[in-house]
């Protein structure tokens, strides 16, 4: 019920919020060398008074079409921020990443949480996260993050991505992470269409059998534009309804890029499903 991120709780006693952070590099051009870094902490000081109960450092873009940057590129992003983090905030940071050498550097710089959308399959991650000994969330992806997108096709979405999981799981037990430090995300929007993204959601308790905390990440999503009609910054209303659907069909954490809109959902569903005094 409580996880141990690096010496900071994350209590999923209650269904928890992770603010999504995207830290983009500095640069001499844009008028100051810490720019970047000092609005990437605002941002997270900010996330943390509204309510998150933690905060997923990103530096390289999962994005659909996206292409993959460089080892150092990602760690001179991402390490200055988490440095500040660890001794700033009270809540625990995740850190978005699929290579081990970015794993081990958040982590010695205070990340408490390995986030990562290609669930340990990179060489070395499943024995540096074991390794690094903090909790780590498993993401089912189907394809590469360059044509994922092209053609998904499942026989039985929900089927799959069960076994998915279940082999990543095993694969990390029989490394020496156990059961209880691991966290499971479906993915939606990697390699899925939208009949598979409302299915996965539609049917999300089936993977509380896996027996591990389910994280989800809807927030922006293009699913969400596709049904609206709106652009990714006109999705707040959306994203709080998506993320709300899927604590009640039993999300632990939910990541979003509005936290305080979904703190605040989240309060009345608490309210509403808690047994009456
Ligand atoms: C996730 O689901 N997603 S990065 C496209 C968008 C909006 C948002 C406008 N990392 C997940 O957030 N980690 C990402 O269209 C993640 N689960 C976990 N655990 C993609 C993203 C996004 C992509």
């Amino acid at each position: 019920m409580k996880l141990n991120c690096n010496g900071k709780i994350l209590d999923l006693g209650s269904p928890g919020v992770m603010g999504i952070l995207n830290v983009t590099p500095d640069s001499f051009s844009d008028g100051g060398r810490y720019l970047h870094r000092d609005a990437a902490v605002t941002q997270a000081l900010q996330m943390e008074k509204d309510g998150a109960a933690i905060v997923d450092v990103g530096g390289e873009s999962t994005r659909p079409g996206a292409r993959p940057v460089a080892l150092q590129e990602e760690l001179d992003r991402v390490i200055p921020v988490i440095e500040v983090l660890r001794d700033t905030l009270s809540i625990p940071v995740s850190i978005d990443t699929s290579k081990p050498e970015v794993m081990a550097a958040a982590v010695q710089a205070g990340a408490g949480l390995i986030n990562d959308v290609n669930a340990l399959r990179s060489k070395g991650a499943v024995e540096q996260a074991a390794k690094l000994a903090v909790p780590v969330c498993l993401m089912h992806m189907q394809g590469q993050p360059d044509t994922m997108q092209q053609a998904p096709r499942y026989d039985s979405v929900l089927d799959e991505i069960s076994a998915f999981l279940t082999e990543r799981i095993d694969a990390c037990v029989a490394q020496g992470i156990p059961h209880e430090q691991l966290l499971i995300d479906p993915g939606f929007g990697f390699g899925k269409a939208l009949e598979h993204n409302l299915e996965l959601l539609r049917r999300l308790r089936e993977l509380e059998k896996l027996g591990c905390p389910l994280l989800v990440g809807l927030s922006r999503k293009s699913m969400l534009g596709t049904l609206t009609c709106r652009e990714a910054e006109q999705r707040v209303a959306a994203s709080v309804a998506a993320a709300l659907l899927a604590v009640e069909r039993g999300a632990s954490v939910v990541r979003v890029h509005d936290v305080a809109e979904t703190v605040d959902a989240l309060k009345i569903l608490e309210a509403v499903s808690r047994e009456q005094r």
